[in-house]
């Protein structure tokens, strides 16, 4: 994927109407301050633009961003859960949007779950995690975020106890990135391309991709190396055509 231009199109609170977008979209969920606005901006190729804080509850809307790559698609920055500022009323409703979201998308593709690749997932990230899938999302991509944070030797370990705790199948995603180093982002591009050209193309082919017990991929053609050495799967995003909703 090539980003040419990005543009923040549309901006939802908790009254608003959420749009039909007539473009493909990829949702980003995960606690506050996991750090999905700051891999949006990674996966956009600019610094700041998605507005980013070492303070939790910044992205309170669901924020459209609309991407202009080969072909044109957004990411859905939806607001963060978990914080514990955010009054239990508004916390709920907000849930509910983002339920009716994920729910009623008629373009969403992928939902991308975000945990920190530090900590044990929280019992709300398993909440969503089993909410997604129960809602017959195939395509429900976990990403590690802050990479950075830990050695690159525990890597695999910490992968494997984001993959115990939230139950992930073995052919389910899970790819560790870092907004400073970047690592994480082409395996997340090539994901995202495989879904789009296998949209576009309407095929049915599916490949499952085969994945070690530490998270790891391990036989795709089309696999790359991250940049800390994990090899994540491209493969899987075949499997995905049918899988939507
Ligand atoms: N070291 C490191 N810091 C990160 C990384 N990703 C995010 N951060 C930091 O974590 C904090 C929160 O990041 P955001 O991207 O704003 O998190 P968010 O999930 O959008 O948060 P909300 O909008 O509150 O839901 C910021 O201080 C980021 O700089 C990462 O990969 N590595
Ligand atoms: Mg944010």
């Amino acid at each position: 994927m090539k980003v040419k231009n990005v543009a923040l199109e549309t901006v939802c609170g908790i009254t608003s109407t959420l749009p039909r977008n007539e473009a493909p979209e990829f949702a980003f969920a995960g606690r506050s301050n996991v750090g999905k606005s700051s891999l949006i901006n990674a996966l956009m190729m600019r610094k700041s633009f998605a507005r980013t804080s070492s303070e939790p509850g910044k992205t309170q809307t669901i924020n459209y961003y609309r991407i202009q790559a080969e072909q044109d698609l957004y990411f859905v920055d939806l607001p963060g859960y978990g914080y514990a500022k955010v009054s239990k009323t508004t916390q709920e409703k907000w849930g509910k949007m983002i339920e009716k979201y994920l729910r009623t998308s008629k373009q969403l593709k992928a939902v991308f779950l975000l945990v920190d690749i530090r900590h044990e997932p929280s019992a709300g990230d398993k909440m969503r995690f089993e909410w997604i899938r129960a809602n017959d999302f195939e395509n429900v991509i976990v990403i590690a975020t802050k990479s950075d944070k830990i050695g690159r030797s525990q890597i695999p370990s910490h992968l494997k106890v984001i993959r115990n705790s939230l139950g992930m199948r073995k052919t389910d995603l899970l790819i560790p990135f870092s907004a400073t180093s970047k690592a994480g982002r082409e395996e997340i591009y090539a994901f995202m391309d495989g879904i789009l050209s296998g949209d576009a193309a309407d095929s049915s082919d599916s490949v499952d991709a085969e994945v070690t017990d530490n998270g790891n991929k391990s036989t795709a053609e089309s696999s790359e190396t991250a940049d800390n050495g994990n090899i994540v799967s491209t493969e899987k995003a075949e499997t995905a055509n049918n899988g939507n909703k």
